[in-house]
């Protein structure tokens, strides 16, 4: 009772801070879930205040060396060009980071996580670090990707520029991840068949933009999705998961859109009601004339990326070996056709090893001899599903899945 009427309060008071009614922003995600029954256990509870740390000293804990990284404000883009000559997954170290607000500290012996709400059939269930590592365990090769990945090609290519991080293709990364799969944990918390939406809350600190705090990152995810192969991971590449990653838990959610990865969960709400945040209602909807229906974000769709920097030199009139990754959320990678003459013919790159949907595939393309000039590589990729890479695609006001042939200029002198 005491949590309820705390979580009231605290959306009233969101709501007049914007100066919307608390329904306004109910309808706009602004508000934490005031709704009767669902705070069975506290969401802003006092073991929940103990390890959230809502002041640290930089959004990123590791070290960004420029060669790997390019800063985009609170997050880091990977170097493509840093790629190369790595192996199927990225090191912990190189992977990109994105986060909302900033990396938070949390100690793993005082944390718990707690599962509560209207799709459980009983009071929840609350698990330590210690009782979830003893679960059985599973483990997952998966990217995870930004949907914001590629947004600056909507300006450079495409002359209609979206707002947000200017990403060029280094939101993605591929991991190995350990952990427990999401509906081990929701069996043991005892979900119904009239859970919905499942919605795990980050313990960064609140999303407080113009204004207006929206609370922690948090984004419901459909319950199928959820109990069908979302993992709760505590390692990645065989490592704890690193601070920036999401320790001292993170959800890796297959083929889906970065956002839904929720990282430092702290708890997860099981709702037989659907849910809304500021995450599943103004980002990670597809906006714009092309999309009247504003589709909620899921699937990632079909990329592909050489391991080359925009403008890198070739050799003149030598053949060079050039390496790339293609992927897609929803299935291997089929083929992926080179041009370098602007679409006009198209060859084949050669696709090596290790292939799946929501993974990449690594490929090499032989770029034979040509005389000095400016010229564009164009990669495209075809999924085993038969999507493939568009010349262009519609605009959308976030700049979400940007999945058009990127024109990547190389020169030789
Ligand atoms: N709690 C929390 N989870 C989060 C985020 C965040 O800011 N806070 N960022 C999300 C987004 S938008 C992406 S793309 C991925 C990025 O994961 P990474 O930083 O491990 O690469 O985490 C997701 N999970
Ligand atoms: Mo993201």
């Amino acid at each position: 009772m005491e949590e309820q009427a705390y979580l009231a309060e605290r959306s009233e008071q969101l709501a007049r801070r914007a100066g919307l009614t608390r329904r306004d922003a109910l309808k706009l995600g602004a508000a934490l879930p005031v709704a009767a029954g669902v705070a069975r256990f506290a969401p802003v509870g006092s073991a929940v205040a103990a390890v959230r740390d809502t002041t640290p000293p930089s959004p990123i804990v590791k070290e960004l060396p420029a060669d790997w990284f390019v800063k985009l404000g609170t997050n880091a883009e990977m170097r493509w060009d840093s790629v190369q000559g790595l192996g199927y997954t990225i090191p912990n170290e190189r992977f990109f980071v994105r986060d909302h607000t900033a990396t938070p500290t949390i100690d793993a012996t005082t944390w718990e996580l707690k599962v509560f709400g209207t799709g459980l059939s009983g009071d929840g269930a609350s698990f330590s670090y210690d009782q979830l590592q003893a679960l059985p365990s599973r483990e997952i090769t998966s990217f995870i990707e930004c949907a914001g990945n590629g947004r600056s090609f909507f300006g450079l290519q495409q002359g209609t520029p979206a707002a947000g991080s200017q990403w060029g293709l280094g939101a993605v990364g591929v991991a190995r991840w350990k952990g427990v799969l999401l509906s081990e944990v929701l069996d043991r918390a005892g979900v119904t068949k009239q859970a919905v939406d499942v919605m795990p809350y980050g313990l960064d600190a609140d999303v407080v933009t113009n204004g207006v705090d929206y609370g922690p990152v948090r984004r419901p995810l459909p319950v199928a999705k959820a109990l069908a192969d979302a993992l709760l991971a505590y390692e990645m590449n065989g490592a704890p998961l690193p601070p920036d990653h999401g320790y001292p838990l993170r959800l890796v959610v297959p083929g889906w859109v970065g956002v839904a990865s929720t990282k430092w969960i702290g708890q997860i709400e099981v709702s037989a009601q659907p849910l809304f945040s500021l995450w599943n209602t103004q980002q990670y909807v597809m906006l714009g004339d092309a999309y009247p229906d504003k589709p909620v974000l899921t699937t990632q769709v079909v990329k592909s990326a050489w391991e080359l920097a925009r403008g890198a030199a070739l050799p003149y009139r030598r053949r060079a070996t050039l390496t790339g990754r293609a992927w897609s959320g929803t299935s291997g990678i089929a083929w992926v056709d080179v041009s370098i003459d602007q679409g006009a013919t198209w060859t084949q790159a050669k696709l090596l090893g290790r292939n799946g949907p929501g993974n990449w595939v690594q490929f090499s393309y032989s770029f034979p001899p040509q005389p000095s000039g400016s010229y564009e590589l164009w990669a495209r990729a075809t999924d085993a599903s038969g999507r493939t890479q568009p010349a262009t695609v519609p605009f959308n006001t976030g700049g979400y899945l940007f999945g058009a042939i990127v024109r990547h200029p190389v020169v030789i002198h």
